[in-house]
């Protein structure tokens, strides 16, 4: 009987639906990824703490949801290459991308960065603000990117010249003014879509980056006559090799800060750039909690590098110390971090690619190097073998221990320094034959061979 046939067949469609719905579920199964990407956050903000008058409750929050990571370090202290390391799964000296500017064709094919990872896998992978460096975003790697146009990193009428300065911001400008603001709302939008597929939805955040130009109201919550200085010492410079003092270069930024005497207003101008930051993770966090999506949402947010604020006689990135290589990096991952717990492992950004790899099952390309951290967010007092390694220029390093910071220039000149007793770096220990043995321990971590850099575009 042909009806018969009809009902079979009917029967059959009914059954492949059904089956190919189990396909579907097992795929939405997978954890969605929000990537926290923040432009120049330092280890003053909470949790880490460095300075006690960051006010950041928002970065508090998230650390209480999973592992804080406080020995956390870049892997290039500045913008483009530090990015390039953590998205491209390639140290610098593999690829390269020492410094800002080199030529983004020599050192990075199209489909090997993390997003393209997730793309290839199946996930929705939608990315806002600064995730590689400025608006380049290697558009094929990407589902969908937030246009910019129309949009402002600063407001309106501010130079970057005026960046440190608390008395150019527009006294009426307003937290939708900046391009984090629409970052955050775009991303926020995606994070509580309705989606058959998980997402990997990227939000890069460029405050607290220089300009320090953010609304008023978070001046105001710092107030100038109450800031006070970093701990340094005058005479810090006095043991440090030619290599490292050319990377403080005093005669910079420092000799104008002491000129002006507006020291204590670009701590100001960085305190408050920090909470419009944290008012933005925290709508992110907001939206979280409000979807479908919470309990299934790793979340990783990382600062690209540190900044010094006169700490031997240094501002900004480009150095290989403590001031400028450690920053935020935590990590929620449902049913696997505890949360509200500090791993003091020393971790670098290049676990960022292949850990986000493991926790969702998508195949780590072999091209990705960095240790995977997901022991550490099982146990954060895991064993741990690995130092957390910065390189800023071709043949300049550090090697950052639980206890020790080893910093070796490229023509063979050191720093030593002893954490637990010297957190401030104060004093050189490498000329201490007393630390020959340690030294040459730390050293073995250096790379044999280094790619020669690539061309500035
Ligand atoms: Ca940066
Ligand atoms: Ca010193």
């Amino acid at each position: 009987m042909p009806q018969i046939h009809i009902i079979k067949r009917l029967l059959l469609l009914v059954v492949a639906a059904y089956l190919t719905q189990l396909v579907f579920a097992a795929e939405d199964s997978r954890p969605n990824v929000l990537f926290i990407a923040v432009d120049d956050l330092n280890h003053w903000v909470t949790p880490l703490g460095r300075n006690k008058q960051a006010r950041t409750p928002n970065i508090d929050r998230l650390a209480k949801m999973g592992v804080s990571f406080s020995n956390s370090h870049c892997a290039v202290p500045a913008c483009e290459p530090s990015r390039c390391a953590l998205m491209s799964g390639r140290r610098p000296w593999t690829s390269g991308c020492y410094k800002n500017g080199h030529e983004w064709t020599e050192y990075q094919q199209a489909g090997e960065g993390l997003s393209a990872a997730f793309l290839r896998a199946g996930y929705h992978v939608a990315g806002a603000g600064k995730i590689y460096h400025s608006m380049e975003y290697h558009e094929s790697e990407w589902t969908e990117y937030m246009s910019t146009e129309g949009l402002s990193n600063n407001g309106p009428g501010v130079s970057k010249d005026d960046g440190y300065h608390t008395d150019k911001t527009h006294p009426d400008l307003k937290d939708e003014d900046l391009v984090d603001w629409h970052s955050a709302d775009y991303c926020i939008e995606r994070i509580q879509a309705e989606s058959d597929k998980p997402f990997f939805v990227a939000c890069g955040l460029y405050k607290p980056h220089l300009p320090f130009v953010v609304p008023r109201k978070y001046y105001d919550a710092f107030p100038l006559d109450e800031i006070e200085l970093p701990p340094h010492l005058q005479n810090d410079l006095d043991d440090i090799p030619p290599a490292g003092l050319k990377m403080a270069n005093p005669g910079a930024d420092h000799a104008k800060f002491l000129e002006s005497g507006r020291w204590k207003a670009a701590i100001q101008s960085y305190l408050a750039s920090c909470a419009y930051t944290d008012m933005n993770i925290g709508r992110l966090l907001d939206a979280l909690e409000a979807s479908p999506n919470k309990d299934n949402t790793i979340i990783v947010l990382w600062g690209d590098h540190g900044w010094s604020f006169g700490e031997k006689q240094h501002w900004r990135k480009f150095a290989l110390w403590e001031e400028t290589t450690r920053m935020p990096f935590i990590w929620v991952a449902p049913g696997i971090a505890k949360p509200g717990t500090e791993s003091k492992r020393p971790v670098d950004l290049m676990s960022v690619y292949p850990t986000l790899c493991a926790l969702t099952g998508i195949e780590r390309p072999d091209h990705v190097e960095g240790h995977d951290i997901t022991d550490l967010l099982r146990n954060p007092k895991a064993y741990w073998p690995h130092p957390a390694i910065t390189t800023h220029g071709r043949g300049n390093h550090a090697i950052r221990t639980e206890s020790h910071r080893y910093i070796r220039y490229a023509d063979g000149s050191e720093e030593l320094y002893d954490e637990a007793k010297d957190p401030y770096e104060w004093t050189n220990l490498a000329s201490n034959p007393e630390y020959a043995d340690l030294k040459a321990g730390l050293s073995k971590w250096l790379p044999v061979e280094e790619h020669a850099q690539a061309k500035i575009r």
